[in-house]
This record gives C-alpha cells, structure tokens and sequence, in this order.
C-alpha cells in the first residue's frame, strides 16, 4: 500500500467529540424517525454527512474574518474575491451567492427564459439534487446523460464523472432548441465524487457552443477534479493544479459554486460569467430580491474574504494529495475488509455500494439509508444514502425514480478527521458487515411531497 501521507498542517485549536453508548444511540436513531439527518449532532460521534460547510478553514482565514468590510454596497471583501475569481478562473463577472443553490436559483431562471424552445432541458453529467431541483423549479428537465462506465461500482475506471458523449450528441440533436444549457459537474458527487477528464470537459463543451448551448460549470469539487486530471491524465503529468483548473473554466461559459466544498469556507457561493455581460446583468437583477445585493448575496463581508483566502488554499498541491489520499486511505481499509465501494475512490467521499452489500433489501426499503442507520447504531458514525431516496419521485407520475445506484457515502470534512479517525470508521463498518443479513429495510412512516431525505420519518420495515 502506497506510504499514508500524513495532514499537512499542525492542530491549533481542538474541539471535543463524545462517544455515546449503544442505548444512547438506538434512543437518538428512533427519536429521529430513522433518519440521521434529524439526528442531534451532538449525539454523532464522526460525522460524515457532508463534506459541504463542515471543513476547519486555517488560520490566515481566520485572520480574514477579522479584515470582514461590513459596507452594504462595495466592501473591498467583494473586491478582493472578485479579483480572485479573475485571476483563478479567468472569469469577468462574479456575484456572492450565501451557497450553491442560491446560485442555481438566480441563473437557472435566465438560462429557461433565453431558450428558445418550448420544452426547456437542461443537460449534465449528473444533476446534484438542489441542481435538479432549481431545474424544475424553472420549469426546465433535468436530464443526466452519465458515463455506462459509472454504474459497475466494481470495475477500475479512471473517469467515472465523465460524459456518455455519443448519448448527448443524440439527445441534443433530437431537442434541438430546447436544451437550455449543459451542465458539467465537477467531480461528480452522484456518481461518487468521480472525475471528469479533460477530453470529455472539451468535447461537451465544444458539442454545446457548436449549438450556441451555453456551458455552465457546477464547480463544487473543482480543485480536486483537477486533482485527478493532474495525476491519471498524463498529458497533464508535469502541469500545476492551478494551471488544470484555469483550463477547465476555460471550457465554460459560467459557473456555479457551492464555496463550501473545495472553497474550503463554513458558508458560501459563487454564480461567475466568463464574458457574457447581458446575462451576468439579468442574474444580478434576479439576485437583489432573492439573494441580496450584488456585492454581497448573502454573504457578510468576512465571509467573502475568508472564501477569497479558501479559494487558493484549495488548489494548494500538498492539501489536495493529504485530502484526496486520506480518502483513498479509508476506501483501501474497506477494500480489504471486504466491503463493495465505488472503485477508485473519489476525491471527496468514499460511496459504499449498498445494493451489493445488502441485496435482500430492495430498492423500495433504502438499502443504503438502512446500511447508515446500522452504522450509527454500530459506532456513532453518521454517513448519508445516495440513492432511491434521495432520488425521490417523478413529479408527473409521482411514481419512485429508479435509482442507477443505491450507495452509501462516507464523506469526509476537509482538515478536520486524522487517519485514526478513518480507523475507526472503517473497524465499525467492517463490523456491520458481519451481520450484514440481519439488516432489515425502511419504510415512510412520512414522505414529505419533494427533497423528501432531509426531513423524512421511517421505521424498520
Ligand atoms: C453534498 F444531502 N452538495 O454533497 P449547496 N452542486 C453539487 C453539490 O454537491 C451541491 C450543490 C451543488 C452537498 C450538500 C447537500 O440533499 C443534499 O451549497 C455538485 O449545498 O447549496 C451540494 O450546493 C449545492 C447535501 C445538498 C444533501 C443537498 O453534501
């Protein structure tokens, strides 16, 4: 096994975790209807629900947030991550955003009213959830047109996030003037926090702009994907990261951030345009009442000048190699533990493939939000299902979606968890997989009508 690379940082301020007890647990996980998001996180002993908002920002951020320029209109804050964007991105026009979805929010709306056919579509390698959902909030389809690649967990394969490129060729072909834009998402969450190569960044986006289709960059994960670019790609072999990350913004025409992932801050967004003036002017005039105003969507000062610091921290060489390859670490202990996960391992999670860990459970009873509630019984590990829950229901037919992957992910904080910490998790898994048949399935005791994960009841079926 490759040499564990140990946090490239020291540890200057600590924060307590408690372990509870087995009673305390199976108590907590019923008060919260069997759903870990309703669970108190004070009764979570490792938390890996997200790695959105839940990172440890250093010490020169800190130091930021004590240069916040409170001005309503203006603060040298906005000023200084504006410049930051410019430089990094290569992008004219930024607007704050208080996270990623409130970017979706005020673009998405832009890019439907620009389309001109009737039956606005929105094309990706996999809508997130609040991306798919602002979509048809706009009024839009959602359409994921994936890799095949992606759906064998089991299988090595270098670029799981990419494009099936013959499929999008057809599909925006057959829809002609109805897709509204492509979106690439960087890394892939759904598919498990996978790459997008270079080639297939290019080639999408060179399908799109042949069509005049704008290009929107869902750029959550983008340091890591160039991450990925830099050691697969060996093309890419000698460039920085910074430079792979310039390359791919170039291939976009905007971008959409949720900052609190590879932006390395505790709260914050970005909605960017390379160029494209008139629009960054529509969407600015969509954020005043929906967001704020344009200097600070929602956002304070401070925080625009701690994102303005994350943004470069994130792209940092020794960071990403610690990040990535402690995520790698805990998917190598699975690995030999006998659990099935999405090979190779992410940059941001590590996915365990639930529908073959527990296929007696079918997709209607969760198989992976089942697998995270023994989890949490097991060791106070709180991990969270991508799957048919999360999918939810068609909302014509009102029929379950069929979900291409019942996974559970593990995702890790950014600078927070040491490798002792992936230990544990990985002993507590191991151990639920001894008793893997035991495991019974859920079932709602309430469905809430859409994002229905977050605030749903079950019990075991
Ligand atoms: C996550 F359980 N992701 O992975 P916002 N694009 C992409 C994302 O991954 C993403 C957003 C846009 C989260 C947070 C989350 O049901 C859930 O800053 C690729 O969260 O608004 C967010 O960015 C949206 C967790 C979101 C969930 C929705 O954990």
């Amino acid at each position: 096994m490759a040499r564990r690379i140990p946090e490239p940082f020291r540890i200057k301020m600590v924060e307590p975790i408690r372990q509870t007890t087995a009673e305390d647990r199976r108590q907590a996980l019923v008060q919260a209807g069997w759903n870990p998001f309703l669970l108190k996180a004070e009764d979570v002993y490792i938390d890996l629900l997200t790695d959105s908002g839940t990172g440890a920002m250093s010490d020169r951020q800190w130091a930021g947030l004590m240069m916040g320029d409170e001005a309503y209109a203006g603060s040298r804050n906005f000023l200084h991550l504006a410049d930051t964007v410019r430089e990094l991105f290569g992008y004219a026009h930024t607007i704050p955003t208080h996270q990623g979805r409130g970017a979706e929010q005020i673009l998405f709306p832009e890019l439907v009213k620009r389309c001109r056919g009737e039956r606005p579509v929105f094309l990706s390698n996999y809508h997130f959830d609040t991306t798919k959902a602002h979509v048809e909030l706009a009024g839009a389809r959602a359409v994921n047109v994936l890799t095949p690649q992606a759906l064998d967990t089991g299988a090595a394969y270098d670029w799981k996030g990419d494009f099936d490129l013959p499929r999008l060729r057809e599909i925006v072909a057959a829809e002609g003037d109805n897709v509204a834009a492509v979106i690439i998402t960087i890394t892939c969450n759904s598919a498990g926090g996978q790459p997008v190569s270079m080639g297939n960044i290019r080639a999408a986006s060179e399908l799109a702009r042949a069509r005049g289709i704008p290009v929107v960059i869902d750029a959550a994960r983008f340091a890591e994907n160039a991450w990925f670019i830099r050691e697969r790609d060996p093309a890419y072999a000698g460039a920085s990261i910074p430079a792979i990350a310039r390359e791919m913004f170039g291939h976009g025409d905007m971008f959409t951030m949720s900052a609190k992932k590879d932006g390395l801050v505790n709260i914050g967004g970005l909605c960017c345009f390379k160029d494209d003036e008139a629009l960054f002017r529509e969407v600015q005039v969509r954020c005043v009442p929906m967001e704020g105003f344009v200097t600070y969507g929602g956002l304070a000062g401070r925080d625009m000048e701690a994102l303005a610091i994350g943004l470069r921290e994130g792209l940092d060489d020794a960071f990403l190699s610690y990040r990535i390859g402690q995520v790698a670490y805990l998917g190598e202990r699975l690995r030999e533990g006998g659990v099935p996960i999405q090979t190779p391992t992410g940059g941001h999670a590590v996915f365990v493939d639930a529908a073959r860990l527990l296929p007696h459970i079918p997709a209607e009873q969760f198989p992976a939000h089942a697998l995270a509630c023994e989890l949490y019984l097991e060791g106070g590990v709180r991990a969270v299902e991508i799957g048919s829950l999360l999918l939810g229901r068609n909302p014509q037919t009102g029929l379950q979606e069929s979900s291409p992957f019942e996974l559970m992910r593990l995702t890790i904080p950014r600078r927070v968890y040491t490798n002792d910490h992936m230990d544990y998790i990985a002993d507590c898994l191991i151990e639920v997989k001894q008793r893997v048949t035991e495991v019974r399935g859920l079932a709602f005791d309430y469905e809430p009508p859409i994002l229905r994960h977050f605030t749903a009841r079950l019990r075991p079926a």
